[in-house]
C-alpha cells in the first residue's frame, strides 16, 4: 500500500472516529439506549463482515450473540441468524420433539424482527424472544385474526423486559394465515406485529 492510500485510509478512519464519537455522545444524552455499549461494539467489529456487535457488544456479555452477532447485516440491518428457512438448501423442518428455533427481537422501538416469518405447514417451532431497549413487550402467536383481536386463550408470552428472552412454541397445523404481535397498550397500533407465512 503506498504512503498515500495509506494516508487516505488514516483520514477515513478518522472520519468514522469522529462521527461514531459524535455518535456516541448523542445516543449517551439519549437514556432509552444503551450509550456506550452500543456503539462500542459496532466499533470493534467493523470491517469483519459478520459481527458488528461481536466480543465486546451490548449483548457480549451474555453470550446470545456469540460469534456471528445479531447485527451483522452490512448496512447495520439487524438480521438474525435463524438458519436456513422453508424452500432453502439445508432447512429442516420442526417437529413436536425437536421444534425450529427462531429468534425474534421485540424493540428497541415498537417492531419486531424479523417482521414476516415463514413456516412449512405442520411445523412446531420454538419462537425465542428478546427484548432490546427498556420497553416490557409480550409476544402472541396464532391465527391472524385472532392475533389481530387479541384473542383470549391465543398462545403468549408476556411481560419480557430488557435483555431478557422467553420462549414459546407452537404447532403450525392450518394454512394460515398466522401472525404475531405484542398488544401491550400501544404497541400494536403503533405497528408491533408480523405475518407468518405457511407454506408446503
Ligand atoms: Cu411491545
Amino acid at each position: 500500500m503506498s504512503g498515500r492510500r495509506l494516508g487516505l485510509a488514516g483520514l477515513v478512519l478518522v472520519i468514522v472516529g469522529v462521527v461514531l464519537i459524535g455518535a456516541g455522545a448523542v445516543l449517551a444524552s439519549y437514556p432509552q439506549t444503551g450509550g456506550q455499549g452500543w456503539f462500542g461494539g459496532m466499533v470493534g467489529g467493523q470491517g469483519n463482515g459478520p459481527g458488528m456487535m461481536g466480543g465486546q457488544g451490548m449483548m457480549g456479555g451474555q453470550g446470545m450473540m456469540g460469534g456471528q452477532g445479531m447485527m451483522g447485516g452490512p448496512g447495520g440491518n439487524p438480521r438474525l441468524d435463524n438458519g436456513p428457512q422453508p424452500g432453502e438448501q439445508g432447512f429442516a423442518a420442526g417437529t413436536a420433539d425437536a421444534p425450529r428455533v427462531i429468534q425474534v427481537i421485540a424493540g428497541p422501538g415498537y417492531a419486531f424482527t424479523p417482521s414476516t416469518i415463514s413456516v412449512q405447514r405442520g411445523e412446531t417451532i420454538t419462537f425465542q424472544v428478546t427484548t432490546m431497549g427498556p420497553l416490557v413487550h409480550e409476544f402472541m402467536v396464532g391465527p391472524g385474526d385472532a392475533v389481530a383481536a387479541d384473542q383470549a386463550g391465543s398462545a403468549e408470552v408476556a411481560d419480557i423486559g430488557m435483555m431478557q428472552t422467553k420462549s414459546l412454541t407452537y404447532t403450525f397445523d392450518g394454512s394460515g394465515p398466522y401472525a404475531f404481535a405484542c398488544h401491550v397498550p400501544g404497541h400494536y397500533e403503533a405497528g408491533m406485529h408480523g405475518t407468518i407465512t405457511v407454506v408446503g
